[in-house]
């Protein structure tokens, strides 16, 4: 199958935009440029409609997913939306008891320990998702030319929160099943991958002109335990997008050792973090894949100057990959100075694709 004629992709409205271009490593018109949690509490108009409303609840309200997915677009020109919801959406849609909890992040009621808990775990509906394309379509009808990025959690970062039932540093659930009970591991992980595979389908049917899968967490994976254990469940979760074509990326923090692992379960773009300089990436990935990154959020907060230098250096670096869209090496800061980000996309737009940023 592949999109609709009247999708975005498809009738001439974000084909040749720069993000997409970049993408398919392509020259883009202008330097293409967006921030992962570019929507969310640095911006005071988001704080403003999400007052009294939950996190998840949020989500699920068609018209306000759309609002504030398109709050950062309209302040900051950036050249992409991403979609406005969280990875465990899904699970919430699967009628899974979750909760996004203020100051802690996603809480499961029932944490998933076993093969019986996994047997136990609901099938997630394709009708749920309507409240999904239904943001995302409003969100399009919107954007006009600028890309909207869908997005879903890849199964190891979901599974990281499914098995401890919140947050962790160091995953040793999730890292501990996958040897002590490899059976009900390759479950939860196909589970999750047929649940973050059907959201991001939904948003690129939609009108989602290009897909990330968020693997935040795999960098405390080493990378036999990335290969034996976890790539094939991300490549599945992307089997379920594949024949529509749209752009695929995938992203995850302190996954330096982990790049051409995270290229191969097949993706046209590697996200990299704030570690590694994007010509090292490049060099690691043979010099073939568009990069997304690497701006360290830490930067944000420095005096502008610092802050210039070093968009410049990643500017910079990003000219070794055969296509680089700028973002942050991890999420926008909560306490970021909104005029900031504005500052930072002005400056990466008023530098031509082919002009030495130094
Ligand atoms: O009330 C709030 O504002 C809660 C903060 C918040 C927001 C704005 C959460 C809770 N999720 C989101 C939205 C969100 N989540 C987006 C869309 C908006 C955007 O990027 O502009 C996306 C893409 C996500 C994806 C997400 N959720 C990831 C992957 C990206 C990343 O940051 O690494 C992860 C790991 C989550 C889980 C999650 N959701 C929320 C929090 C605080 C967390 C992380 C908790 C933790 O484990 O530390």
């Amino acid at each position: 199958m592949t999109l609709s004629a009247s999708h975005p992709l498809m009738d001439g409205r974000t084909a040749g935009s720069p993000l997409i271009t970049a993408y398919r490593g392509g020259a883009p018109s202008r330097r293409p440029v967006w921030f992962m949690r570019q929507a969310g509490r640095s911006l005071p108009e988001y704080r403003k409609v999400r007052e009294g409303i939950g996190m998840l609840e949020s989500c699920l309200k068609p018209e306000l997913a759309a609002e504030i997915t398109l709050q950062p677009v309209r302040r900051h020109d950036v050249d992409a939306g991403i979609f406005f919801s969280d990875i465990v959406i899904p699970l919430r849609l699967a009628g899974v008891d979750v909760d996004i909890v203020p100051g802690v992040g996603p809480v499961l009621g029932s944490p998933v320990r076993s093969a019986s808990d996994v047997r136990k775990l609901p099938r997630l509906e394709d009708s749920a998702l309507d409240p999904i394309r239904e943001a995302v379509a409003l969100t399009v009808a919107e954007l006009g030319s600028t890309p909207l990025i869908g997005f879903a959690g890849a199964p190891f970062t979901l599974a990281a929160y499914m098995v401890e039932g919140k947050p962790s540093r160091d995953h040793l659930g999730p890292r501990t099943m996958m040897h002590a009970d490899p059976e009900a591991w390759q479950a939860l992980a196909a589970w999750a991958a047929d649940a973050s595979g059907a959201f991001l389908r939904a948003q690129l049917e939609a009108g989602a002109s290009a897909g990330q899968l968020f693997d935040s967490w795999a960098g405390s994976l080493g990378l036999a335990d990335y290969e034996r254990h976890v790539a094939a469940a991300s490549a599945r979760a992307l089997d379920h997008v594949r024949d529509l074509g749209a752009p695929l990326v995938h992203f995850g923090t302190g996954t330096s050792e982990l790049l051409a692992a995270m290229r191969s379960v097949g993706v046209d773009v590697v996200g990299v973090d704030y570690r590694l300089p994007l010509d090292e990436a490049s060099r690691r990935l043979g010099g073939t894949t568009p990069l997304q990154g690497n701006i360290d959020p830490a930067l944000l907060n420095a005096p502008w100057e610092v802050l210039e230098g070093h968009v410049r250096e990643v500017l910079a670096a990003g000219a070794a990959a055969p296509g680089h869209v700028v973002n942050l090496g991890h999420g926008v800061p909560p306490e970021t100075d909104p005029a900031v980000l504005t500052r930072v996309v002005d400056l990466i737009h008023s530098i031509a694709p082919g002009e030495s940023p130094l």
